[in-house]
């Protein structure tokens, strides 16, 4: 009987050859595992035991998909590593065309062992009202196999035998892989690829190639602030706010900054030449999970940051005043969720990603001309039913962790 290889290993080994692949394909990547290795060596002393552990390795990458059978690919692909749908961001109500989900481990020892994850979107276009536009959309979208046919089959043997032994395990790491390579070729021809991009540069992204390359593979740091100095310092064009909360003594969820997408030569069906701006690269910090109390409470606070104007910083931080920046005080709250230790007790490290933060890496990398024309929200239900599942709720992903029941 053959051994299958543990859905965590294939996990691990596909995230290190992303990793890889994306190092080769954007210099700059390497720029920023090396300032995340610093800072992170630097504060080392900061961290709790068990986020150390995962911390170099951990990163989440992004793909943009055209079709519900694309996506329904995708939720086969990942789940073979242990990566399943977990919440729905309609990123529809921040103007963009696309609504998504996170493909993630959602156990406490597979997120232990290692926690790769992808934000995977999902192209809307029936947001595209002009018929002959949605059509040249459609059919370029109909004519693209982005999973090999070799790939269909070991996802098929996966499925059938609950896992795939060494040899099957390398064939299927390395065609998964080939998925998310970039091609300069574009499969439209370039006045195409202009009326797709006149539309929204997304819808050119996610409609005029072969497959979803990867668009950005972020590591993990410890202090956002020093990571983002340090690319200012060497010249990166970095994004000129961190999306999410301000600096706090306790980091709650997820705080992002990115460098600007590089524009890429490309070469389109009917042989001219152009370029194509969607690769960039991120850096986070991921702080405490919190309840739907405590997101209710940061939400709030954000809304009046974003409304506030004038000195971003300044409102930011002054907006979240109300917002208790003591482990303590937020366990009373029931704000965040905790889980015991020997020492006490640690919050637990929020997984997801977040709305609001995820338009704004959007927006920053697609250019000032990414307008909010589609500004229509879109259906979890219509989402899940071409996901071919439902996505899980990351709220009760985390109370199932957390020692501490939280009072609603
Ligand atoms: C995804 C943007 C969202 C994040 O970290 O919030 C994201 C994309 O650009 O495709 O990756
Ligand atoms: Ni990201």
């Amino acid at each position: 009987m053959t051994e299958f290889v543990p859905a965590d290993t294939l996990r691990a080994r596909f995230s290190a050859a992303m990793s890889a692949m994306y190092r080769e394909e954007v210099p700059l990547y390497a720029d920023l595992l090396a300032i995340v290795a610093d800072v992170n060596a630097r504060s080392e002393a900061d961290l709790a035991s068990s986020d150390a552990a995962r911390m170099a390795q951990e990163r989440h990458g992004a793909i943009r998909v055209g079709t519900g059978a694309e996506l329904a690919q995708m939720r086969r692909l990942f789940a073979v590593m242990g990566m399943e749908p977990v919440g729905y961001y309609d990123l529809g109500a921040a103007g963009l065309p696309v609504h998504s989900t996170a493909f993630r481990p959602v156990t406490a020892a597979a997120l232990a062992a290692n926690p790769f994850r992808v934000f995977c979107s999902l192209l809307r276009l029936d947001l595209i009202d002009e018929a002959d536009l949605r059509d040249t959309a459609a059919k370029a979208l109909a004519s693209r196999r982005i999973c090999s046919e070799r790939l269909l089959d070991l996802m098929a043997m996966a499925e059938e035998r609950g896992g795939l032994g060494e040899e099957d395990a390398a064939a299927f790491l390395a065609e998964a892989l080939e998925v998310f390579r970039w091609h300069a070729e574009a499969q439209v021809a370039g006045a195409d690829y202009a009326r797709l991009h006149a539309r929204h540069p997304l819808i050119a992204d996610i409609v005029s190639f072969k497959g979803p390359h990867i668009n950005h593979l972020t590591p993990r740091t410890v202090d956002i602030d020093a990571a983002q100095a340090e690319m200012i310092a060497r010249g990166i064009d970095a994004k000129d706010r961190i999306e999410g909360p301000p600096r706090r003594k306790c980091p709650i969820l997820l705080r992002q900054t990115s460098f600007k997408a590089l524009s890429e030569t490309i070469r389109f069906a009917d042989g001219t030449g152009g370029a194509h701006t969607a690769r960039f690269g991120e850096i986070e910090q991921r702080g405490a999970a919190l309840t739907p109390g405590g997101r209710e409470l940061y939400d709030r606070c954000l809304a009046e940051a974003m409304a506030a104007g004038g000195d971003y910083e300044a409102a930011l931080v002054a907006a979240f005043a109300p917002f208790p920046d003591d482990w303590d005080a937020m366990r009373e709250a029931g704000l965040a969720w905790f889980r015991d230790t020997p020492n006490g007790f640690e919050p637990l490290v929020w997984e997801d990603f977040l709305p609001v933060s995820a338009a704004g890496i959007f927006r920053s990398n697609l250019g000032d001309e990414a307008g909010e024309a589609d500004a229509s929200g879109g259906s979890q239900a219509e989402f899940e039913q071409a996901l071919g599942a439902p996505v899980a709720d990351m709220f009760a992903l985390y109370a199932a962790q957390a020692d501490q029941p939280v009072a609603a």
